[in-house]
């Protein structure tokens, strides 16, 4: 049974969320992996929970049949009274299904093309804004790349520009998304009658979400104003005139707007915390840079603004990428419930309803499946005929199945097209001596990360 799976000792009724309780506890659960092995168990107030990261036990678990997504308490208490977006659904969700068979086409490669010129738009921005620095000035890598992929997913998805990148205070709708969700990471720590005192903090978070609702909302009253003049080709646009060919039914408008929130918070952390993982690792081992600039300098050449085709050729760029994804999976856990008890591995219980977590930076480094080098960085691990011999559920950064990230290629591509022109332009300087140190809230990204940048020769 669960009882009998090896764990960390913890204290009365906490169990063990005080050695939880801190900026890194994804750090701790990777200590617990390495002591108690590739499956272990956590309790926390109310309940025990499994902690998975063997490649063996995947097949089982990745199963969509006799396993769904588990939303965990504070993922509940994330998604608030009014209707969720894709990621905070439950599966059995009509409005799931509904949004995730009218969302799949306009986020699957096809569509990819599409949004390209913005996305260049975008990185042409941040290239000019490195490209007016001062010799000395220095560059905070997570809060460029942040503002870049929240610029990125709000021209792409809806038409709208932050114009974070001549900012030096948020937009006042990213404030408020930012300031809700720290909130509600507080809220998912303290009682229901500690949140009933902090009036303040309540009247504020009310404010802010309709701040944030009423944006979007003009933003759909526009479009429709605009009639058939309107660029529907968009995501808003296409989930405001897409139909769910199994139901014959589109989307509500809240529910449209809750999705527009998601994709903002679901795709600026992730994809900006890749990108900065993806520059650290790469300014400890220069020889990658070497590598990559040499298919660079022969794809793009001293190109402006990058073509589709272009982006898709930029191969070990998108190498280093995966590579980074395997060390640093920034959505480093996802959780999954059995359906009805079963067996996972062929030996341990798996009970109806109890959380199993795959904690993703563990299974990645699995020597088994990687080689005596699994703690490397190495993006030769991801060359073709070395990938194809990894079991494909042993890497999972997107998550699995029915409930995967319905964001990958997008991200992908953003990342591909701005770590290619990145090296394409500048020498990277890491002054500091930067030694990685990461912090997690939703998402994991380093922390205190600063480099200088140089145009390289010729791009002066
Ligand atoms: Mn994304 C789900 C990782 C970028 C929108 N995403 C997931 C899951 C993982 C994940 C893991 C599954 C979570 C779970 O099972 O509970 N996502 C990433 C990573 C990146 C990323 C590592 C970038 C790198 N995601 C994006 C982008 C968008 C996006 C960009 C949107 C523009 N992700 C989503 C949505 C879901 C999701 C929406 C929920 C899908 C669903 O449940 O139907």
């Amino acid at each position: 049974s669960v009882d009998q799976l090896p764990g960390p000792h913890g204290v009365p009724i906490l169990g063990n969320l005080l050695d939880l309780n801190n900026p890194h506890p994804i750090d701790t659960l990777m200590d617990w992996a390495r002591q108690y092995g590739p499956i272990y168990k956590l309790t926390v107030p109310g309940t025990t929970r499994i902690v998975v990261s063997g490649a063996d036990l995947m097949p089982d678990i990745c199963d969509d049949e006799r396993f769904d997504k588990q939303l965990g308490p504070g993922l509940v208490a994330a998604r608030g009274t009014g209707t969720p977006g894709l990621f905070l659904s439950e599966t059995s969700d009509p409005l799931w299904r509904r949004a995730h068979n009218i969302l799949m086409a306009p986020f699957s490669q096809s569509s990819m093309r599409g949004y390209l010129p913005r996305m260049v738009d975008i990185a042409g921005q941040l290239m000019d804004k490195w490209s007016r620095l001062n010799p000395d000035d220095e560059v905070n890598v997570p809060a460029d790349m942040t503002a870049l992929t929240l610029d990125t997913i709000a021209l792409c998805g809806f038409g709208y520009r932050f114009n974070s990148l001549y900012r030096d205070t948020p937009h006042p709708f990213v404030a408020a998304m930012v300031r809700n969700l720290l909130e509600a990471q507080k809220e998912a720590k303290e009682l229901p009658l500690q949140r009933k005192l902090r009036v303040q903090a309540r009247r504020q978070a009310r404010e802010d979400s309709e701040f944030q609702i009423n944006l979007v909302k003009g933003l759909i009253e526009d479009r429709r104003r605009q009639g058939d003049a309107a660029d529907n080709t968009d995501l808003l646009g296409r989930m405001l005139t897409g139909v769910d060919k199994s139901s014959g039914e589109g989307l509500p408008d809240d529910n449209i707007i809750a999705q527009c929130m998601t994709f903002l918070v679901a795709g600026h952390e992730t994809t900006s915390g890749l990108l900065s993982f993806a520059i650290n690792y790469l300014m400890k081992s220069p020889q990658y840079i070497d590598q990559a600039r040499v298919q660079i300098d022969e794809v793009l050449g001293d190109t402006a603004e990058p073509t589709y085709e272009q982006v898709h050729q930029l191969t070990f760029v998108r190498q280093i990428l995966d590579e980074s994804l395997r060390l640093w999976p920034t959505a480093p856990m996802f959780t999954r419930a059995a359906r009805t008890d079963t067996v996972i591995g062929g030996k341990y219980l798996a009970p109806k309803d109890v959380g199993i977590s795959v904690l993703l930076p563990m299974l990645h480094r699995d020597p088994s499946v990687w080689g005596p080098d699994a703690e490397d960085f190495n993006p030769h691990h991801f060359d073709p005929e070395r990938f194809a011999a990894v079991p494909p559920l042993a890497y999972r950064p997107f998550g699995t199945g029915l409930r995967a990230c319905i964001g990958r290629q997008f991200a992908l591509q953003e990342a591909t097209l701005v770590l290619g022109m990145l090296l394409q332009r500048f020498d990277i300087i890491d002054h500091r001596n930067y030694q990685l140190h990461t912090r997690a809230t939703l998402t994991v990204k380093p922390e205190d990360m600063w480099i200088r940048l140089r145009p390289r020769e010729g791009f002066a």
